[in-house]
């Protein structure tokens, strides 16, 4: 099929002013009417048709002013209807289709997960339901009227407010109409239809609106939501404080679901979330989970504004409302929990997810120009470096000058459907600030590379900084052209302090935010009087590659004394990740025992955060070495470097990291998820990791324990893995206890799933395939198969390119196995071969045949997984 492109944009000829849906709710046999009032837009041809878009869809009818058609008034087929020249400029048109929900394995459109019926529409799934414009840019307010039986779906939820409910006279049915006042387009509708338990708070919005806020579940479940509510009352406030946004209707429902594609959905008032994302508790929620949960729940509540308010012109823009909404979630994590730790935990993210996406054959612009399939388009380039670009408008333009703009773009564009050129103009137009080169972050993909030199002249006392920035080709990018990059730096003397320059040269320098924005430029600050280290791209002011000539040393210094913590962790990691390669190739470098040290001095320094500290003891994964050696990757030798690091350290440092980990023991058995009391587990449990990979017989028999007297599932599941991963003794009593403990709780399984499907040692294709017939898996249910299938393939680097291919060919089978009944979660997994040509030569060979065989294999596939296999090749 053509690809769709972003230059092709036209409006419709018609607009819809208002949407009144009838749904007759049945398993096996739901209709749906769709009475939509159509008005022909102003300047449209009066011949011009109406062409609605459809797919897999069964016409039962269609009437214009409840007249019905005759057969040659109109074209059907599954995917659309066509009525040649409407004769009237405005009327009703009524279309009548039928589904079967219990069939609807693809989890898109209606379908049924658990006995509740619930809907997915984004990107294109109203669709599955009726003939409509299904296309962001045609907004309009929603009636919706449900009919189902009383005593299986106790519960009828739809978008907006509840106007009338009651039971259907002389049957077992009963109905329930809700209204939705503000336009939206089809992707934000939404229903539930299910016996489902659920939990309730007021809240009054700053202007003293009162809303009720409902979170329904499965029975039983309800007291697991209690986190989620908690997090959703945070968010709402911050919305109000932050942004000066409030909620806007008399309801806001969220709805657990336990077959879902996405993480959640933020339908207009009724957000619909994959149950991961709502339910909590101790026993069997992570402190990640908890995390998890908070920023997911605020982004789709962020998003009734930056998305709903205001919604996408076209797919093209999708990053205007998740880009825009990621940032914003962020920034609420970032002020619940230590702003830091925040950042650093989203870098991590973008390093791991969004980089490699970026340097491999699936790279395309945060804005791209054309897609085969959109759902393909649900990026970490259009989520996670998308919000990277939020971010650099907020640092170019300062919390003030953002503020303005957001106010603006507030102000300018609710109830509309905009694009990246309106987001930008509002911050130009509020603060006189022209951002057309900045434009370019929009449409160009791939990491640029920033190179940094630095040169101090004592008698002069300059520092000079040469810089510049390179971007490699990516798919249909040959030729890149230089950013705006914004370098939040210092000049850090050796007391740790940054120093003072009397004047700057060769760049545009506001405060502590220095503007690359040619290919090269040479910087000279005067007035310097002792040599400094420059400590660059603080914060992670933009998101490229930095490479500097700042030697080892200057590193552990930064390492040690940077006042900006960002800064600190990354220098950790730029010496971890320089020792680390080195030993994958059999070197070991002088500095590693100074590096050790460094280390042991952050995990003892009470002046740091904790969490901070966990993770300035993190050592860089596989993944990110392989990133970082960029070709001719062996995923073994790496493993075996990371693997010998961990026991250096631990051997090191053993005695002094063992009592540090006892001095942190809980003192009460009470459970808090907090930020602070997270942080101490992190860390508690890092230090765990190093006395397990120390080979001392005390250190193993300490993860024992830890797993054996853990009161919460951090401290388990942490356990775990080493034991499973070192295949340290009791491993098998504790995999049998967790599965004991946990066999009735799906998320909880997930989590035993993917301990096993992780493990780096040979065996565990096998032990993979065995876990596929487990009776907790099931290959209908995406968690499922993303905790086992996707945490081998997206996890497992060394297992999963096993220099004999049987990796690649697993892949290749599942994913044709999958992509008959849910091609979103097949073309998902599928993405594990986006790294492919970064591996070494043989390697390289076994993968590309795999990839090969999807597409010769005979199979009929999706669009998804067809886009995905020919663009990895
Ligand atoms: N809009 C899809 C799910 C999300 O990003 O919130
Ligand atoms: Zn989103």
């Amino acid at each position: 099929a053509a690809p769709i492109l972003l230059k092709d944009y036209q409006p419709t000829p018609y607009l819809i002013e208002k949407v009144d849906l009838d749904f007759r709710l049945n398993p096996t046999h739901t209709t749906v009417r769709s009475k939509l009032t159509v008005r022909r837009r102003e300047g449209a041809a009066a011949t011009a048709a109406i062409e609605l878009d459809g797919d897999d869809l069964k016409l039962d009818g269609v009437c214009v002013d409840d007249i019905p058609l005759a057969e040659e008034e109109y074209t059907a087929t599954p995917d659309r209807l066509m009525i040649p020249a409407p004769a009237a400029e405005r009327f009703e048109l009524t279309i009548d289709t039928s589904l079967d929900p219990s069939k609807n394995t693809q989890l898109m459109g209606l379908y049924v997960s658990s006995g509740t019926f619930c809907t997915q529409c984004e990107a294109e799934g109203f669709r599955r339901i009726t003939y409509f414009y299904d296309r962001p840019d045609v907004l309009a307010p929603y009636t919706t009227r449900m009919t189902a039986n009383k005593k299986a779906y106790p519960v009828l939820l739809g978008n907006g407010n509840l106007v009338e409910s009651g039971d259907v006279t002389g049957t077992d049915e009963h109905y329930a109409v809700w209204h939705d006042p503000h336009p939206k387009p089809s992707y934000l509708f939404a229903l539930v239809a299910g016996n489902l338990a659920h939990i309730s708070t007021d809240y009054t919005t700053s202007s003293g609106s009162p809303v009720k806020l409902n979170i329904y579940v499965e029975h039983g479940n309800e007291t697991r939501a209690d986190w989620a509510m908690d997090s959703l009352v945070r968010s709402m406030r911050w919305d109000e404080q932050v942004f000066g946004r409030e909620y806007d209707l008399d309801v806001f429902n969220v709805v657990a679901i336990s077959d879902f594609n996405m993480g959640a959905m933020e339908n207009k008032g009724l957000n619909i979330f994959n149950d991961k994302y709502i339910l909590a508790d101790p026993d069997t929620a992570s402190d990640a989970d908890y995390a998890g949960i908070e920023s997911v729940v605020a982004h789709e509540y962020f998003h009734n504004w930056t998305g709903n308010r205001i919604t996408c012109r076209d797919w093209f823009q999708l990053c205007l409302k998740e880009g825009l909404t990621v940032f914003r979630d962020q920034e609420f994590s970032a002020d619940e929990r230590s702003r830091p730790v925040k950042r650093i935990a989203d870098v991590q993210r973008l390093k791991a997810a969004q980089f490699p996406e970026d340097g491999g054959p699936l790279a395309h612009p945060v804005r791209p120009e054309q897609y085969k399939e959109i759902n393909n388009f649900y990026t970490a380039t259009i989520y996670e470096k998308g919000a990277e670009l939020v971010r650099m408008i907020k640092t170019l333009l300062g919390e003030r000058g953002f503020r303005k703009g957001m106010d603006l773009y507030f102000e300018r564009h609710d109830g509309e459907a905009a694009t990246i050129e309106d987001f930008i103009k509002s911050f130009e137009d509020a603060t006189g600030t022209d951002l057309r080169h900045f434009m370019l972050w929009y449409s160009q993909a791939g990491t640029p590379t920033v190179t940094a030199e630095a040169t101090y002249d004592a008698q002069a006392q300059t520092l000079t900084l040469t810089l510049s920035q390179e971007t490699r080709p990516t798919p249909n990018q040959p030729q890149k052209k230089p950013l705006v990059i914004p370098i939040r730096f210092g000049l850090v003397a050796a007391n740790g302090k940054d120093v003072g320059y009397s004047k700057v040269e060769g760049a545009t320098v506001n405060a502590d935010v220095l503007l690359l924005n040619e290919a090269q430029q040479t910087v000279v600050f005067h007035g310097i009087s002792e040599k400094p280290v420059p400590s660059l791209l603080r914060e992670f002011s933009a998101p490229v590659n930095l490479r500097s000539n700042l030697s080892l040393d200057d590193q552990l210094f930064l390492m040690g004394r940077d006042s900006d913590p960002f800064n600190r962790w990354q220098a950790a990691q730029t010496v971890a990740t320089r020792l680390l390669i080195s030993r994958s190739r059999g070197e070991n470098l002088p500095q590693e025992a100074s590096f050790i040290d460094a280390l042991g001095e952050i995990a003892a320094d009470t002046c740091l955060d904790t969490a901070f500290r966990a993770l300035a003891l993190q050592l860089p994964s596989e993944a990110d070495l392989a990133r970082e050696i960029g070709e001719n990757v062996d995923p073994d030798a790496i493993g075996r470097a990371h693997e010998d690091l961990r026991a250096a350290i631990g051997q090191r440092l053993y005695g002094y990291l063992r009592d540090l980990y006892v001095e942190l023991a809980p003192k009460d058995s009470r459970f808090d998820p907090g930020a602070s009391a997270a942080g101490v587990r992190a860390l508690r449990n890092r230090l765990l990791g190093y006395l397990a990979a120390s080979g001392e017989a005390e250190g193993h028999g300490l993860v024992k324990a830890h797993f054996d007297s853990a009161n919460n599932m951090t401290d388990r599941l942490s356990a775990l893995v080493l034991l499973d991963h070192l295949n340290l003794p009791g491993k098998t009593e504790a995999l049998a206890a967790f599965e004991a403990r946990h066999k009735t709780d799906h998320l909880a399984m997930d989590k035993w799933f993917t301990v096993q499907a992780t493990c780096p040692a040979p065996g565990t294709l096998a032990r993979v395939k065995e876990l596929t017939n487990h009776p907790a898996f099931s290959w209908t249910n995406p968690n499922r198969v993303r905790s086992v299938v996707g945490a081998f393939c997206a996890g497992n680097q060394r297992q999963f390119n096993a220099p004999d291919g049987s990796g690649y060919d697993y892949l290749a089978e599942t994913t044709l196995q999958i992509d008959g009944k849910n091609p979103q979660l097949a073309a998902r997994i599928l993405n594990s071969f986006r790294s492919w040509r970064s591996l070494e030569a043989g390697r390289q060979e076994k993968a590309k045949a795999a990839l090969k065989s999807i597409l010769d294999s005979g199979q009929e596939l999706s669009t998804d997984t067809k886009d995905i296999a020919e663009r990895c090749l």
